[in-house]
């Protein structure tokens, strides 16, 4: 998805269609349980016994992340249930060495007023989060965290434009040299984002599953992502592919539950979402145009 200002114009295009798809929606149920501590055994909800994650929680409000402002570093789940009444998504931004958050917000404005950009603005990294979510819906993702200072970021727009970054849905993150100790997640479907591709390693059926998602070749300089929607009764794809182009979402009844945020080429992300049959889709934010969004199907068990 497209979060900076270079790509102002499709962020604007994607979170306006966020924003209006939330408005056709009546919410989708919370199948997610809560977790009694940080440390959980997710894998072994899906089956997986023996596997251990650090599940940190964030709530999304209207607008505001709830959560932990230190977190160790390594593989970190990151639980985002979406308390508030809009889509939400969160972004990791790893911020250059050396860079502070209040550097980076200062940086930020300084952006968006005048247009004049540090010699470290490129060097920011998006490092992954939860995909957009519909009000109700829990999101799981996971991601390898190195020590440093982050931003946690919501560039979904409201109704009037703005984004909720700067209605407070951004905030500092600083990961520890302490290690979470977490193995690397446990997957029973994997997915390839490479060129213009979703490539499947496995079906998606009834129930609970985790993906693996690997960044792979991203085309036109532009990363990946992999955003879930689920398509309503009578839509298709094709409606689900105009209506993101043309932000056209009038009584429609899809929403958003969850994915991968962009990341750099080689990493991996995990997430864990819930499927009941129905009809779903993929969809990349910056390849959609280019053929990245593909329909598919999961049948009753
Ligand atoms: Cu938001």
């Amino acid at each position: 998805m497209i979060k900076y200002n270079c790509h102002l114009t499709m962020l604007l295009l994607f979170t306006t269609a966020m924003m209006v798809a939330a408005c056709g929606n009546s919410g989708g149920e919370n199948r997610m349980e809560s977790p009694d501590s940080d440390n959980i055994s997710m894998a072994q909800e899906a089956g997986h016994p023996q596997e251990s994650q650090h599940v940190v929680e964030y709530a999304a409000l209207d607008y505001v992340f709830a959560g932990p402002s230190e977190i160790p570093s390594g593989w970190t789940t990151f639980r985002m249930p979406n308390q508030g009444e809009e889509h939400h998504v969160m972004i990791l931004i790893e911020l250059p060495e050396g860079v502070s958050y209040s550097e980076y917000n200062e940086a930020r404005e300084r952006r968006a007023t005048s247009g004049e950009s540090p010699d470290w603005w490129g060097d920011q990294v998006v490092m992954g989060g939860p995909a957009a979510l519909a009000p109700g819906m829990t999101g799981q993702t996971s991601v390898l965290l190195d020590p440093g200072e982050y931003a946690m970021i919501c560039p979904v727009q409201t109704a009037d434009g703005t984004q909720h970054s700067e209605l407070g849905m951004m905030r500092p993150l600083t990961v520890t040299e302490e290690e979470s100790g977490a193995s690397e997640p446990e997957a029973d479907i994997t997915m390839t984002l490479s060129g213009h591709e979703f490539d499947m390693d496995g079906v998606i059926t009834e129930g609970r599953h985790t993906i693996r998602v690997r960044f792979e070749n991203q085309p036109e300089g532009k990363p990946h992502d992999v955003h879930l929607a689920r398509l309503g009764t009578n839509q298709t794809v094709e409606d689900f592919t105009t209506a993101m182009e043309s932000l056209d979402l009038t009584g429609s009844d899809f929403y958003f539950i969850g994915g991968a945020e962009d990341m750099p080429e080689g990493y991996t992300a995990y997430f864990t979402a819930d499927f009941e049959p129905g009809r779903y889709a993929f969809w990349c934010h910056y390849h959609s145009g280019d053929g990245m969004v593909e329909e598919f199907i999961v049948e009753p068990l």
